[in-house]
């Protein structure tokens, strides 16, 4: 056996993702019934900005034919909802933000799966025999805004195992792996057990790992749990949870972390972490 685990390539998992996406946008039909207006006006709002910037940037026609090169291979390895996911949709996140009053919300990301195994809390989270990595034991309620329970409410988790690979995305990694739908119990309570994630680094060997090299900045998104967390009547929010000194919470690539959502997990006194979290949900 060998210890070395095959690294997921770059186009592996963007186009991966860009499956995923096309399956979960297969049924939405929002591309054809967004006005003609509204599609006006963001696109001469975003080709303003990037005619604003050829100007200012004075940039010459090599490197607008580079970023045509480069966009071209973007497509070409399927790496459009990873590309966009860090570099983009956090803003769209905040904007969605500005009329809610509940848990702080943040990024889907790329590698969001719907259809894993629903578990009633208490639930252990589908690992491999020999999983890596610390025990965490993370717990909480979910409430309305008036702190009352909800009963059932749904915990869709979903994470990178100890060394920062997503099931789905890296072949070497089960299906299903580190993911499932927990449902909360009467009281709204759930408990899941899972592993610590490691931090997660974009893959270096394609486009949106070459913009980042080209560019000097750093392929890192610090350690993360992603969440939807459900209930019927209630609006669903989309968030992720960080872990407190972890690295690159400062500098996080896709710039999706925020203060109310870092974990304090304490060491349960035999070598398992355990954490509490409550999320608060406001009617839809
Ligand atoms: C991730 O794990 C992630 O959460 C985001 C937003 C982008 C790339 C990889
Ligand atoms: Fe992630």
């Amino acid at each position: 056996m060998t210890t070395t685990q095959p690294s997921p390539t770059a186009a592996g998992s963007g186009s991966s993702a860009t499956e995923a996406f096309r399956a979960t946008r297969s049924t939405a039909s929002t591309a054809q019934t967004v006005p003609p207006e509204r599609v006006s006006a963001v696109v001469s709002s975003l080709l303003a900005g990037i005619h604003r910037t050829i100007r200012s940037e004075s940039v010459t026609y090599d490197e607008f034919q580079a970023a045509k090169q480069y966009l071209i291979e973007v497509g070409e390895g399927g790496e459009w909802p990873l590309l966009l996911d860090v570099f983009v949709e956090h803003v769209v996140e905040d904007v969605a933000s500005r009329d809610q009053n509940c848990t702080k919300g943040s990024i889907l990301g790329p590698y969001y799966l719907p259809g894993q195994a629903r578990l009633d809390s208490p639930a252990t989270l589908p690992a491999r025999p020999d999983e890596r990595g610390t025990t965490l034991v993370f717990s909480g309620q979910v409430r309305d805004t008036l702190g009352n329970p909800l009963p059932g409410a749904a915990v869709d988790i979903w994470q990178a195992d100890e060394q920062g690979y997503y099931s789905g995305f890296a072949p070497h990694v089960p299906d299903g792996n580190l993911r499932a739908v927990v449902v909360a119990d009467r009281e709204g309570r759930f408990e899941i057990r899972t592993v610590e994630p490691a931090p997660y680094q974009i893959p270096t060997d394609g486009p949106t790992g070459t913009l980042i090299e080209a560019a000097g900045w750093h392929p890192w998104r610090p350690a993360h749990l992603h969440l939807l967390v459900s209930a019927s009547g209630m609006r669903p929010i989309t968030t992720q949870l960080y872990f407190r000194g972890g690295e690159w919470l400062d500098s996080d690539v896709a710039t999706a972390t925020k203060p109310e959502l870092i974990l304090d997990p304490v060491d349960a006194g035999d070598g398992t972490h355990a954490v509490e979290y409550d999320f608060v949900l406001e009617r839809a």
